[in-house]
């Protein structure tokens, strides 16, 4: 009896060890290996693996050199990779709505609160065969970049470097723009072959980006939004458990957002020390100026998503 038991026990250790990984699932990052973003996801990686043993496992593929930038959210959508951490800005491509959450004035706790997550994924999985697991980067304003001094809200023969976040808001402006990816930012600068760029108040350090820029323009505008998000198949193919547990390590990570209110606040001050000028307005300027960046974005919003840029402006703004 014994021996059986031995026996069976041995054919079944290949079986068993297989089964003790649990899913196998593959992310990749729009965002560059070297940003603080894509180390602060890799960390917490290494904790959905170390506690979803015989669960789940995410592999971690790597940055843009793996899958340019804006080609994640494509990856995504047709499951070549099961997990993007992207920005919607990078996946207009896929559909526009991607870029609509950077006009988020409530948070993403409050989203999923007020419906406004539920909308999210059902536009995600309708519009782009995806699953919104969680968003992990917020209460971050966007500003203005500039190596050139300007002193009113007029970017006229100036070059910036932007995404989708930016375009209309900047073209308003008459800025001339162009759209690049994070990763090429330096040598674009580094050349001259822009006089700006539009970014979020922190990160700007790990690309170094701080020794070519003088100036930042003051005040942010927009609330930027990094996600994780899942190819929709994958996703409900995920055993239950495995689903369960993914969510839950998803949601952790959402509920750390509170982090980034005082890591924006060093940044700034590493902004200052690091010599990068504070351009402001006058009062009223500057409050036309925000306005006006909100009012540009519900606009284009609206005119791209005739279908659902009402329905999140109602969830999103406040
Ligand atoms: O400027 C960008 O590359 C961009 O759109 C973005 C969006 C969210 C976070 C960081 C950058």
């Amino acid at each position: 009896m014994k021996k059986i038991v031995l026996i069976a026990a041995l054919a079944l250790l290949p079986l068993g060890a297989w089964a003790q990984q649990g899913v196998q699932l593959r992310l990749v990052s729009a965002f560059p290996e070297n940003q603080f973003y894509v180390k602060r996801t890799v960390e917490w990686i290494e904790k959905v693996n170390a506690e979803g043993k015989g669960v789940l496992q995410i592999n971690f593929i790597g940055g843009p050199k793996a899958i340019p930038t804006f080609e994640v959210g494509k990856a995504v959508q047709s499951g070549v990779v099961d997990i993007g951490f992207s920005t919607g800005a990078f996946y207009t491509n896929v559909m526009p709505e991607a870029d609509i959450l950077k006009l988020s004035e409530t948070s993403a706790a409050e989203q999923r609160q007020n419906g406004g997550y539920d909308l999210i994924n059902k536009i995600w999985a309708e519009k782009a065969n995806m699953r919104y697991l969680a968003k992990v980067v917020e209460f971050t304003p966007f500003h203005l970049y500039l190596n050139k001094k300007i002193d009113k809200p007029d970017l006229t023969g100036l070059k910036i470097r932007i995404t989708p976040v930016y375009r209309e808001f900047f073209q308003a402006m008459n800025a001339a723009v162009m759209t690049t990816a994070p990763g090429e930012v330096y040598t674009a600068l580094e050349r001259g072959v822009i006089d700006g760029y539009g970014w979020p108040i922190h990160a700007l350090f790990d690309l170094n980006w701080h020794e070519k820029t003088k100036y930042r323009v003051d005040p942010g505008f927009y609330n930027a939004e990094v996600s994780l998000i899942m190819n929709l198949d994958r996703y409900k193919g995920l055993p239950e458990k495995a689903r369960e547990y993914l969510e839950r390590q998803a949601l952790a990570y959402e509920a750390q957002n509170d982090f980034w209110k005082t890591y924006n606040q060093n940044e700034a001050k590493r902004q200052a020390q690091a010599g990068i000028e504070v351009i402001t307005f006058d009062p009223a300027t500057a409050k036309a100026y925000v306005e006006k960046a909100k009012e540009i974005g519900w606009a284009n919003a609206i005119k791209a998503s005739p279908q659902y840029g009402e329905q999140l402006k109602k969830v999103l703004a406040k």
